[in-house]
């Protein structure tokens, strides 16, 4: 059976459907979307959080993003996978990281900066959420600083995970230079060709 990603690709499905392409796996798409659909019966009977990601994996349903990315990397293994039970912690740390320090900035800046749900459009406002991210910022820049991957010498689930939430940087159009490594790791991370087909 046919690995199920549902969601629409304009949506956080993006992190999942990202990580298919870069495994190389078969997939269906089924592109509901989160304000028609997600509250629909049909798909609380998929995720009754009512949002999207969400897959069906020959009859195992999982929801969140990331933990559908660690679930797909495990499962597939190569080089995107933990390959040890350090990289496994690492890999969790960052993605739990991303989710909990970054991401509600981020969606704050990119609402503003593209005036979605009915919000003023305010590039200003939208840039002034990155004063909210310094600390967090300044971890991964620091991290970055003897190495070009969060995980050992390689792109892995991790990077994927944290550039998956990082990408709002990019549809922010948020001014992130005092942190020139972040943002060199963050271009080579959505340069590749499995992100650029879909955050190009
Ligand atoms: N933590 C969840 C968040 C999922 C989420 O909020 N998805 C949005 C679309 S990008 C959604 O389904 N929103 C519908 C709603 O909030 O009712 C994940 O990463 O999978």
């Amino acid at each position: 059976m046919t690995l199920k990603i549902y969601g629409t690709p304009a949506s956080r499905a993006v992190r999942v459907l990202w990580m298919a392409d870069e495994l190389g796996l078969d997939y269906e798409n089924i592109p509901v979307h989160y304000v028609e659909e997600a509250g629909r019966p049909e798909y609380l009977a998929v995720n009754p959080n009512g949002r999207i990601p969400a897959i069906d994996d020959d009859g195992l349903v999982v929801w969140e993003s990331m933990a559908i990315n660690l679930y797909l990397a495990r499962k597939h293994g190569g080089e995107l996978a933990a390959k040890d039970l350090a990289e496994e912690a690492g890999a969790l740390q960052w993605s739990f990281w991303a989710m909990t320090e970054c991401e509600k900035t981020l969606l704050d800046a990119l609402v503003l900066s593209l005036g979605l749900f009915g919000v003023d459009k305010d590039q200003g406002k939208a840039q002034a959420c990155v004063k909210h991210l310094e600390r967090p910022f300044a971890v991964l820049e620091a991290h970055l600083a003897d190495r070009d991957w969060l995980l050992g010498d390689r792109f892995t689930v991790a990077d994927l995970n944290v550039a998956a939430i990082l990408a709002w940087i990019r549809m922010a159009r948020l001014d992130v230079s005092a942190w020139p490594r972040m943002r060199s790791w963050l271009d080579l991370c959505l340069t590749r060709p499995a992100a650029a087909k879909r955050l190009g």
